[in-house]
């Protein structure tokens, strides 16, 4: 258990706590400056623990009271001290009376109990529930809360808590309160409360079994007209777990509150989600496609925990992904089948995948590495990462492909049958998926306890007398942070064969029993090496590996271009119908990166560009999908490819490409944009927003063509857009056009005149949307992130009137979209990039610890840059490290990244 500040806790050391908990009654006396929290909780001796007293965790609070069974407790018994009040001796038992003082406007770290634009709300998970009072503020630790909320009647017309409204009223002194119960048991991280001054849109609906319910979403008072999306995404989250699992919503009420300041996404504290703006507010005027499609995942996902999480939960912090992996998993699944069409299942596979590739995988090989059940932390809040949530959400997957859609089920079943309102583990999970169907899944551990993306290098061999075909596998798994040897994982591959017409073969294999599905085959690689046999397969087919992207591994094989190109046509798995244009592509890049460093001269062969017209150009292909495919792999996909990352000779091999690539298919790319413009009223629908997709990804290959014709097409778009998709398309265009950068004295007007446009476009835009602080959050981040935005230009933006570091979302807009998604600018050769990433993660250290360690993130991956750029990130890593007052949030980064 923690005692101190700055100390390693170990999966391996988890005991059980010495009391349960069975009610927690809380009083809170709402005041910015000086809140007044009374907690009565009644606790009794938990007989399998060893440990004699109870331990209380607490941060930053000031005691005022406390008194056991009645009585003020003597000062000799009990001992406080930064973070822990300890109890000696206590009877088996207890009623608790705390009262502690707290400074709500006080806390930007967010956690705890805060105050955002004069309202109040808490954030406690993880460890949050200590800033508001002395508790075993761990989630083993269950149990029934009553709140009672007072305040200022005029400054906080609106008191929210978990649970059901049992009593309202007035007080004298202009104050009044409300009072909560949550009728279900509960961990203290999803305790919240919300008050204020909010307003909120409602609706009854009703639930599977007759039940009503009744659905609120808040906001402040302007916003009203942004919280439709929200509330059908609500709905939908609802009726879905109801179809898709049997969950029906166990509650009477449930509300979603909208706050600006937030360091998440969103918080799933029972019945009264807490979310940031960015993830409930939306309409045509303010929010894009993928904004729309944020909310629609994000109100899903929190939602989804109200079964896997709140009545399910954690055990410790070290099982995060059973509630995570499993939700995120959940709110994926939910996406596509709300998207309805087959397509749009995949392009949102592909997206996941992406988004797994470009975040995970580096963090998977990075200093940071863990398993997707860690063993060890210094501060968790740091372990909300793509590692748990996203590779979380892929063995959940795997389970799913390998006990099929019917089986999955059944392993849900069983879980909630054993597992109702328990704190429970990974392992549990696994054993009720295992029991639920059957099936031995003890190898299957592995993906739990090993960290590391594993590798899987395929080879095959047909034998054309024999119409035989093998297919051999090889895995292995890098050594990673903590983890030398790595033993082989249980992995399910889904596997087709396509002939040389591009139809999926029937398959025969020697080891695997066919299902009714017999054209992809989910064969399962438990061995270091392991061969499958086919029989009866008539011609030399090409191989379709990993449909779906079936685990989380990175395939190695030896396609030809040929090879990739037939797939690319003609896989029946849109999947790895994609895959194949990324091989493609990504081949050429690590290629012409190479040439770049070597000064050689760079070159794009034609067959390439022609399967991407072929793409481009097939109609029957929905647009969405067109536009995944021609999205070249990102500089942190090929980055992850080298072994010494040159962030220079990237950028300008992939702008080499994309230039090659415009000048061969400008024509193509130009009927691209005109056919797909949507006309009429905005919907985010998965066409329109298909379409939207592949019109602005032409816009901007078009920009690579340095002519003021394509810039114009840009500023048109622009000036007439009627939706905030189409507006930052161009923009994004606009700001990262070619034509700004010409350097040749004949281009010189057209150069001026599109600067100016530029200077224009921004402009109107703040003007437009100054008040909309999630819209000024884009304009920040076109801006971190173009091309043009060097450290200087930064510093300047860093100015701005608008710009804060103590709002999170603020914060990340700008300084996060230089830091991460700006590689040619932020690894600037004089070092000066790092140097500014250095200030800031101090500056934000002192503001909000869980921020500042995100961004102490982006130098993760330094050892793999060349020796000059390494050398100027050390000296930053370096600078953060020996700055004083640093929290151990940020430490533990740093000092991991050092190691
Ligand atoms: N459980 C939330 C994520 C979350 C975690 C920590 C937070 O504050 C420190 C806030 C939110 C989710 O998965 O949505
Ligand atoms: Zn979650």
């Amino acid at each position: 258990m923690r005692t101190d500040n700055n100390i390693t806790i170990f999966r391996k050391d988890y005991t059980p706590p010495s009391f349960w908990v069975d009610t927690v009654e809380m009083g809170f006396d709402l005041d910015p400056k000086a809140t007044h929290v009374t907690t009565r909780t009644t606790l009794r001796r938990n007989t399998d623990s060893k440990e004699k007293e109870l331990v209380l965790f607490g941060e930053g609070l000031k005691l005022v009271q406390i008194r056991m069974n009645g009585q003020k407790l003597a000062r000799t018994a009990y001992q406080i001290d930064k973070h822990s009040l300890r109890i000696f001796n206590p009877p088996d038992n207890i009623t608790l009376d705390i009262e502690t003082q707290i400074n709500p406007i006080k806390n930007t770290s967010l956690n705890g109990l805060y105050v955002s634009n004069g309202n109040f709300f808490t954030q406690c998970e993880a460890e949050g529930f200590r800033k508001i009072t002395y508790f075993q503020d761990r989630p083993d630790v269950m149990a029934k809360y009553t709140v009672m909320l007072r305040a200022d009647k005029k400054k906080y017309p609106v008191l929210l808590s978990n649970g059901n409204l049992i009593e309202e009223g007035k007080l004298s002194g202009g104050r009044h309160y409300a009072k909560w119960e949550d009728p279900f048991k509960k961990p203290s991280y999803l305790f919240a409360l919300v008050a204020g001054k909010l307003v909120c849109q409602e609706e009854k609906i009703k639930l599977k079994s007759g039940r009503k319910a009744l659905l609120q979403v808040w906001v402040e008072k302007g916003n009203l007209d942004k919280t439709q999306h929200a509330m059908d995404s609500l709905q939908n989250s609802i009726f879905w777990d109801e179809q898709r699992f049997g969950l029906e919503l166990d509650l009477d009420r449930f509300m979603i509150v909208a706050v600006s300041d937030f360091n998440m996404g969103a918080m799933e504290n029972k019945g009264l989600n807490i979310f940031n703006t960015k993830y409930v507010l939306a309409n045509a005027k303010v929010a894009t496609d993928a904004d729309y499609a944020g909310i629609e995942s994000v109100v899903g996902h929190e939602y989804f925990h109200n079964w896997t999480g709140n009545r399910v939960t954690c055990r410790d912090w070290f099982q995060l992904s059973l509630k995570e992996g499993l939700t995120v998993f959940r709110d994926q699944e939910f996406s596509a089948d709300m998207i309805g069409t087959n397509s749009g299942r995949a392009v949102n596979r592909i997206a996941d995948v992406r988004m797994l590739r470009q975040a995970q995988f580096p963090e998977d090989a990075g200093p940071m590495s863990h398993p997707v059940r860690p063993e060890s932390y210094v501060e968790i809040n740091n372990f909300y990462s793509v590692t748990v949530y996203e590779k979380g959400a892929e063995v959940v997957r795997m389970y799913y492909t390998l006990l099929g859609h019917e089986g999955f089920r059944k392993g849900m079943d069983l879980y909630f049958k054993r597992h109702d309102e328990q704190a429970v583990t990974c392992d549990d999970f696994r054993a009720a998926m295992a029991d639920a169907n059957g099936r031995d899944l003890t190898q299957f551990e592995r993906w739990y306890s090993q960290a590391g993306t594993p590798r899987l290098k395929v080879s095959t061999t047909y034998d054309a007398a024999k119409k035989t075909y093998e297919i051999s596998f090889t895995q292995s798994c890098p050594a990673t942070a903590g983890q030398s040897k790595k033993l082989p994982f249980h992995i399910p591959v889904a596997v087709g064969l396509l002939n040389a017409a591009g139809q999926d073969m029937s398959l025969k294999c020697q080891e695997q029993a066919n299902p009714t599905d017999s054209t992809t085959l989910v064969l399962e690689v438990t061995k270091a090496k392991q061969v499958f046999h086919f029989t009866n397969v008539k011609e030399r087919p090409t191989p379709s590996i990993l449909r779906n992207f079936s685990a989380p591994v990175e395939v190695e094989i030896n396609y030809s271009d040929e090879d990739l190109a037939h797939l690319l046509a003609h896989d029946s798995d849109a999947f790895n119908r994609w895959e194949a244009g990324q091989r493609l592509a990504m081949r050429r890049l690590l290629k012409l990166t190479a040439a770049v460093q070597a000064g050689k001269p760079l070159e794009l062969d034609t067959m390439f560009i022609d399967a991407l017209s072929k793409t481009l150009n097939d109609t029957t292909l929905d647009a969405a999908f067109r536009e995944q495919v021609l999205t070249l792999p990102s500089a942190t996909n090929i980055a992850e490819q080298l072994k010494v990352i040159d962030p220079h000779a990237i950028q300008t091999a992939r702008h080499f490409m994309r230039s090659e690539i415009t000048r061969h298919l400008k024509d193509d790319l130009l009927t691209a944009y005109e056919s797909n413009l949507t006309n009429g009223k905005y919907s985010p629908d998965a066409e329109s927003t298909g379409k939207r997709a592949l019109k602005n990804l032409a816009l901007s290959y078009l920009q690579e063509w340095p002519q003021d014709s394509t810039f114009d097409l840009a500023h048109i778009q622009y000036k007439n857009a009627k939706n905030m998709t189409d507006r930052i398309g161009a923009l994004s265009s606009m700001i990262n056009a070619a034509i700004l950068s010409q350097k040749d004295s004949a281009s010189k007007s057209a150069r001026k005149a599109a600067q100016l446009a530029l200077d224009g476009a921004l402009k109107d835009f703040y003007n437009a949307f100054k008040n909309e602080a999630l819209v000024i959050d884009k304009w920040f981040t076109l801006q971190g992130s173009a091309a043009s935005t060097d450290v200087k230009k930064m510093r300047q933006l860093l100015k701005h009137p608008a710009f804060t570091l103590t709002n999170p979302n603020r914060a990340r807009s700008l300084i996060f979209a230089f830091c991460n998604a700006n590689p040619a600018q932020f690894h600037a050769a004089d070092g000066s990039g790092y140097a500014l990433w250095a200030d800031l993660v101090i500056q934000l250290n002192a503001i909000n610890p869980q921020v500042a360690a995100r961004l102490a993130r982006s130098l993760d991956r330094w050892k793999k840059y060349t020796p000059a750029l390494q050398e100027h990130m050390k000296t930053a890593l370096e600078k953060v490290a020996s700055a004083k007052n640093i929290s151990k949030d940020v430490l533990e980064i740093i000092n991991k990244a050092l190691a």
